[in-house]
């Protein structure tokens, strides 16, 4: 018999819910799936010891046969992706704008499980690509399942779902050679993307530092699409749905990518399931940009094209409510790769608008959990399941686990007594939006889609100068990727339309010009019979000369919390002042850690062993976020013998982290690539813990990136 598993706090009724599901084979004897003990798992069935296996080998057979069904299709995107269960608490009640339950119920602990992910690469490919972020977020409401399944970047790269194949087929991996993985630094996808210029404005958030986010936990999550809100008596708003992250928005340089990338693949997975193991639980404010329907035509864009966004200060965003997550899942398959977002999932109290995009992905979501799980029951799997009761006369097919009572399966009836019944409104039945519409049926944009270079290019202007240099620095490594000069010249040609500064950089680091004309077969973007010359990309609007919250320069710097702080050591290591600075750190919610000339304890001056986390040879420094070395005279002697403790600095400095050594580490620094010790805002040298703290939370010492850009690291 399998037992229930109790050991993990449930503190939802999805958690409760999940947990009829879980088993837990501790202290159980192994057994065969129809429950016969197993004696020998480890020898086939034999006509001798040496002799041919027999046919009869029951056990081998379904052994091997469960073995070979193991694996389903990944997802055709967001194939790697890393999954947590958590709660959504209301603050205040918005029910002038929605009848939703999780929208004016403050008393509720909405249970939510989420799955972070890459887009393009797949299910085994690297944490630290360059590439948007998917934040798909399941609220398993009374009203039923909702599912908010967006992006860490708030626009798209087009504007109607008939172009996701082709976008997605540009990016992945090329056709006749499988290269290159996760990746969008290739042929293929610039030619794409160079053609169809509505791609430009998240192409630019892409070569932004938001593609390479230092955690899942410092990352914002957006809707994109606009929705509609629509409260008791009908009335509707557009929302546009904003995570806010508590920690801030923060990222790591493409060079640390690079290297994270060998060093530790799951750097973002494991960042996520050690915090919540650690009791340090994400937290996410959702925020609500909301235009009143009268003013759906009041702005330079328009709200249904899903390549704009919304200034916030324009439309600020308004915190309704907190997200946590604090508890990582049992199983990786049953559970992050099992769930099933669907944005078609709704509740009364929102409903959808007519963007073009969002309208296919009500078809595509629910249409490829068929090729993934292989059933239509798939809402019937733990996690897909909804927490509100859910009935109804759709029936049978493969894997169906429930076993519905009763003579009826059609509505309506009157044998069951009309049940399942239906709901009137008020009783909480769903009724669409009434929209009107009236139109002729045609298959064509909207010339109110046209812009494609404002919103770029005021992307680019409210950028910090050192956000901007890893803009050019990012278009250079991926335009010089790409083989086709045409096409990296067509890309310059359009970057030079929302930018001729950076245009000039990229196309000096790519020794080319930028040209002042391109061939650009817009009909093949537009469609064969367009009038091309009405649908040009539009004229650069200024609607606005910056929109500061699009930098990460005006994101939250007040918390090292889950920040990792190496600490390099060798035996006889100073533990005196290392002991107040460790305190202050934990004190502050860091994970101070270890890192030692061996594995397994290390001494310290005091004689006593402490345990080290990690020796120099299995860790890098980029899997850090400040460098802390504390004096004694054979530690850092040591120390100084062994190059890699050196490379550590080097890097930890070349990335503009904060260092702080205490004693005699102080002649290690200088031994270092480290210069102008006493210059430098986050360089610290027998200096107040506080001050070093303060530097941590900064996340980096930009001002430091002219001196640390050249240090061979
Ligand atoms: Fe998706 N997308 N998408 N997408 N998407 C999928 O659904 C699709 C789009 C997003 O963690 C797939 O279950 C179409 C925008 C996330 O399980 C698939 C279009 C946004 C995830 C699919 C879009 C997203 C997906 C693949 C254009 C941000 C991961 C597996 C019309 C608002 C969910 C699956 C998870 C996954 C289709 C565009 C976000 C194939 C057709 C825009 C976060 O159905």
């Amino acid at each position: 018999m399998e037992s229930k598993k109790t050991s993990k706090k449930l503190t939802t009724s999805k958690d409760e819910q999940l947990e009829k599901f879980s088993v837990d084979y501790t202290g159980k004897p192994l057994t065969t799936r129809q429950g016969l003990k197993v004696n020998d798992t480890n020898n086939s069935l034999k006509a001798g010891a040496r002799g041919a296996t027999l046919l009869e080998d029951f056990m081998l057979r379904e052994k091997i046969h469960n073995f070979d069904h193991e694996r389903i299709p990944e997802r055709i995107v967001h194939a790697r992706g890393s999954g947590a269960h958590g709660y959504f608490e209301l603050y205040d009640s918005i029910e002038e704008y929605s009848k939703a339950g999780i929208f004016t119920d403050t008393s509720r602990k909405t249970p939510v499980f989420v799955r972070f992910s890459t887009v393009a690469g797949s299910k085994g490919s690297t944490d630290l690509a360059r590439d948007v972020r998917g934040f798909a977020v399941k609220f398993y409401t009374d009203e039923g399942t909702w599912d908010l399944v967006g992006n860490n970047m708030p626009i798209f790269f087009i504007q109607d779902a008939m172009k996701f194949p082709d976008l997605i087929h540009s990016v992945k991996p090329e056709p006749h050679q499988e290269i290159p993985q996760a990746a969008s630094a290739h042929d293929t996808f610039y030619d794409f993307v160079s053609l169809t210029p509505e791609t430009l404005h998240n192409q630019i958030w892409l070569m932004s530092d938001r593609a390479i986010p230092r955690s899942f936990r410092m990352m914002e999550g957006f809707s994109i699409h606009t929705f509609r809100l629509i409260n008791k008596e009908g009335k509707a708003h557009f929302v546009k749905f904003h995570w806010k992250p508590k920690l801030g928005v923060h990222s790591v340089t493409w060079d640390e990518a690079v290297k994270i990338s060998g060093a530790d693949s799951d750097f973002h997975r494991r960042d996520l399931w050690d915090a919540i193991e650690a009791g340090q639980y994400p937290e996410w404010e959702l925020g609500l940009q909301i235009v009143p329907e009268e003013d759906e035509h009041k702005y330079d864009f328009d709200l249904l094209d899903p390549t704009k966004l919304i200034p916030e200060e324009m439309v600020p965003v308004k915190v309704v409510g907190k997200m946590v997550l604090n508890r990582n899942p049992e199983n990786f398959f049953a559970e992050t790769e099992q769930v099933a977002f669907m944005p078609g999932s709704i509740v009364p109290g929102i409903d959808f608008t007519n963007d073009p995009l969002l309208q296919g992905r009500l078809f595509s979501y629910r249409d490829t959990q068929l090729s993934r799980l292989g059933s239509h029951n798939f809402h019937q799997i733990p996690i897909n399941r909804p927490v509100a009761e859910a009935q109804n006369n759709q029936r049978d097919g493969h894997m169906q686990t429930e076993i519905p009572k009763g003579r009826t399966a059609y509505f309506p009836n009157s044998i069951s007594g009309g049940c399942p019944y239906l709901s009137t409104v008020a009783e909480g039945g769903f009724e669409s939006y009434q929209e009107r519409i009236d139109a002729k049926k045609i298959r064509a944009r909207s010339e109110s889609f046209n812009d494609h270079f404002s919103q770029p290019a005021l992307f680019y202007r409210s950028l910090a100068d050192w956000e901007k240099e890893h803009v050019a620095g990012a278009y250079t490594f991926e335009l010089g990727k790409c083989e086709f000069k045409h096409i990296k010249e067509r890309m310059l040609y359009l970057i030079d339309q929302i930018d001729s500064d950076l245009a000039k950089k990229v196309a000096t680091n790519l020794g080319i010009e930028v040209p002042s004309s391109v061939d650009m077969p817009l009909n093949q973007a537009i469609g064969a019979d367009a009038n091309v010359e009405e649908q040009q990309p539009g004229e650069k609007k200024i609607y606005l000369d910056e929109s500061p919250k699009l930098s990460q320069a005006n994101t939250n710097f007040n918390s090292i919390a889950t920040r990792q702080i190496a600490v390099l050591v060798a035996d006889g290591f100073h533990m005196g002042i290392f002991k107040k600075v460790k305190e202050e750190l934990e004190k502050e919610g860091a994970m101070v850690k270890l890192v030692a000339a061996h594995g397994g304890t290390v001494k310290c001056d005091k004689d006593k062993d402490h345990k080290v986390d990690a020796a120099i040879a299995t860790t890098e420094s980029v899997l850090f976020d400040a460098v802390y070395i504390p004096g004694g005279k054979k530690s850092i002697e040591t120390l100084m013998a062994q190059a890699k403790f050196t490379k550590f600095v080097n890097e930890a400095y070349k990335h503009c982290k904060a260092i702080a050594v205490d004693g005699e580490a102080e002649e290690f620094l200088k031994s270092t690539a480290v210069m102008d010790i006493s210059d430098d805002d986050a360089l610290f040298v027998n200096g107040k813990p506080e001050a070093f703290i303060k530097a941590i939370a900064q996340h980096r010492n930009w001002k430091r990136r002219e001196k640390a850009e050249n240090i061979p690291a």
